[in-house]
């Protein structure tokens, strides 16, 4: 095991007795929501995935350790201190390490340390992507990178369009990362279900998609895959609401000058702050749906190592 990781002793006991584990990240919570919606969010999110048979796997860099398995006093300290702790990212971890300090962790750290861990399904909100006017900015996320090089699968709500959504999904194509959608061919928007971009793969049910990701890891594939859940249609916002809010909150963004790691918790503050906190609740919504899939999938993993769906069984 690597000398900077901890692994709880719950998600040590669940991996060592071959029981699901589903991963958590924390720059949702001290990043992407307000304190102390945050925090429940992410004990509420916990709970859900217990209930749906797997052991949650909350992950941060606490005092320089690497950590697989948050305690709910980790949970609240990282929710109170929010923005105030380092967001980490690939490019962070050695020195955060090195120099003993805490880090939250964006899906790109979070998918290194499941994957030290031996953890391979990741719940979330949103992924990083290609930002708009990327062409100019360059501003893509190391998200993308690590999904093109780290065998975890990603449960989201698909990509907010705060994102060039068309050329993340380009980009994604080029690193050779599967995007699958959860009983959808359309790649949902996070707050709304459609972006009007296809996915490559439409599944089911969590027993086919852990059939394909069981497949795509014996395949030896180094990268992980993308699963976008469309957000439940009752918490699904007005995109007439919900766009016009993303631009406002892009061209404010702009006018402030600002740039990289900044941008995608202002963005989410201020899209938050201009729908007068309607998009929050959508948000948290979406990751509780997430998290049922995610776990789900995680069980239909260990138990089923024989799966096969009924339209796949004349082609064997
Ligand atoms: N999108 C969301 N909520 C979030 C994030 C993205 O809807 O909390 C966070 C995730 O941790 C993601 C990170 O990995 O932002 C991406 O940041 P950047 O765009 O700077 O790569
Ligand atoms: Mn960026």
């Amino acid at each position: 095991m690597n000398k900077y990781l901890d692994i709880s002793k719950e998600v040590k006991a669940a991996l060592s007795a071959g029981k699901p584990v589903v991963a958590l990240e924390s720059t949702i919570i001290s990043h992407g929501m307000p304190y102390p919606q945050n925090v429940e969010t992410a004990l509420a999110v916990e709970q859900i995935i217990r209930d749906n048979g797997a052991t949650p796997a909350t992950i941060a860099i606490i005092g320089g350790r690497l950590k697989a398995g948050l305690t709910p006093d980790e949970i609240e300290y990282f929710g109170k201190k929010g923005p105030e702790i380092t967001k980490a990212s690939r490019r962070d971890l050695a020195m955060l390490c090195a120099k003993g300090l805490d880090g939250a962790c964006t899906v790109t750290t979070t998918m290194m340390i499941a994957h030290m861990a031996g953890i391979n399904i990741f719940a979330t909100g949103g992924i990083g992507g290609v930002h708009r006017g990327a062409e100019v900015t360059m501003d893509i996320s190391a998200d993308l990178e690590e999904l093109a090089q780290t065998p975890v699968m990603v449960v989201c709500a698909g990509c907010k369009s705060i994102l060039d959504i068309g050329l993340t999904l380009e980009y994604l194509e080029t690193k050779g990362v599967p995007v699958i959608g959860m009983g959808t061919e359309d790649m949902p928007a996070f707050y709304t279900s459609k972006s009007g971009f296809k996915v490559d793969y439409k599944v089911d049910s969590p027993a086919e998609l852990a059939h394909f990701f069981k497949t795509h890891m014996e395949l030896g594939m180094k990268g992980g895959i993308l699963v976008g859940n469309p957000i439940p249609e009752e918490y699904a916002m007005d995109p007439d609401v919900i766009n016009p809010a993303i631009e406002k909150a892009i061209n404010e963004c702009n006018k402030l000058g600002i740039k990289g790691k900044e941008t995608t918790p202002f963005l989410l503050a201020k899209v938050k702050e201009i729908t007068g906190g309607d998009s929050l609740e959508s948000n948290i919504k979406l990751v509780f749906n997430n998290a049922k899939i995610a776990a789900q999938t995680a069980c239909e993993l260990c138990k089923s190592n024989h799966y096969i769906p009924k339209k796949y069984k004349n082609n064997i």
